[in-house]
C-alpha cells in the first residue's frame, strides 16, 4: 500500500443479498445431491430433485488456508425447504485445529444454530437478522433454516481453524432439528 494514499476495499458485500465481490472469494454451492447422509431420512432425500439449491457459501479468504493470525469472511445462503421432518441445513463441522472459535451472527430469515460439545451435548440458538452467537472452540455448529425464505447469515473464522467433517459424517451430532405440529425441536 502507497503511504498517505486512499483506496477502495478490495471486496465488499451487496447490502441486500450479501452477496461478495472482489478479489479472494470463492463460490460453492451444495445441493440435493451432495447431501447424502446428513439428513435421517435417507429415503426423503432421494424423492427430491437431485439438482435442488439447499445452501452456497461465499467467503473470502485474503490468506492462504492455515495461516496463523488471519480471518476468514464468509456469507452462507440457507434455502427453505425440508427433507421428511428435517429442516434444510448446512453440514456441520468440528474445526480441524480445535481450539478455534468462530462468530456467526443472522442477516435475514429465521434459523436455528445447532451446536454440540466434545461430550455430545447437543443445543441451539435461535438465528434472526441481528443474532449474534459465538461459537467456542471445540464446539461442532451447523445452522437449520427454519422459515420460509432464504436464510442468510455471516460467519467469521480464523484462517487456521480448518473444517473437521469426518467425525459429523462417522458419528452425527447427538440431536436433530425436526419440525415437529410445524414447530422445531431438538429429538
Ligand atoms: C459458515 C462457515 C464456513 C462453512 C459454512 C457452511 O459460512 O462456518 O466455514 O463452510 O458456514 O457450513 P458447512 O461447511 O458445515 O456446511
Ligand atoms: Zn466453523
Amino acid at each position: 500500500m502507497n503511504h498517505l494514499s486512499i483506496n477502495y476495499p478490495t471486496v465488499s458485500v451487496e447490502p441486500e443479498s450479501w452477496f461478495l465481490e472482489g478479489k479472494n472469494i470463492t463460490k460453492s454451492e451444495k445441493r440435493i445431491k451432495d447431501l447424502g447422509n446428513v439428513f435421517a431420512n435417507e429415503a426423503a432425500r432421494q424423492l427430491i430433485n437431485p439438482d435442488l439449491l439447499v445452501y452456497n457459501v461465499q467467503a473470502h479468504l485474503p490468506v492462504k488456508e492455515g495461516t496463523p493470525g488471519g480471518l476468514y469472511f464468509g456469507t452462507t445462503i440457507i434455502q427453505p425447504g425440508k427433507v421428511g421432518n428435517e429442516y434444510f441445513m448446512t453440514r456441520g463441522h468440528f474445526h480441524a485445529n480445535a481450539d478455534r472459535a468462530e462468530y456467526y451472527w443472522g442477516v435475514q430469515g429465521e434459523g436455528m444454530l445447532i451446536l454440540m460439545d466434545e461430550y455430545r451435548t447437543t443445543w441451539a440458538e435461535k438465528m434472526f437478522p441481528g443474532s449474534l452467537h459465538y461459537i467456542g472452540a471445540k464446539i461442532a455448529h451447523r445452522v437449520a433454516n427454519t422459515g420460509e425464505t432464504p436464510l442468510i447469515f455471516g460467519a467469521c473464522w480464523p484462517s487456521d481453524a480448518g473444517h473437521n467433517y469426518e467425525e459429523i459424517e462417522l458419528q452425527g451430532f447427538s440431536a436433530r432439528l425436526l419440525e415437529i405440529e410445524g414447530k422445531p425441536f431438538l429429538k
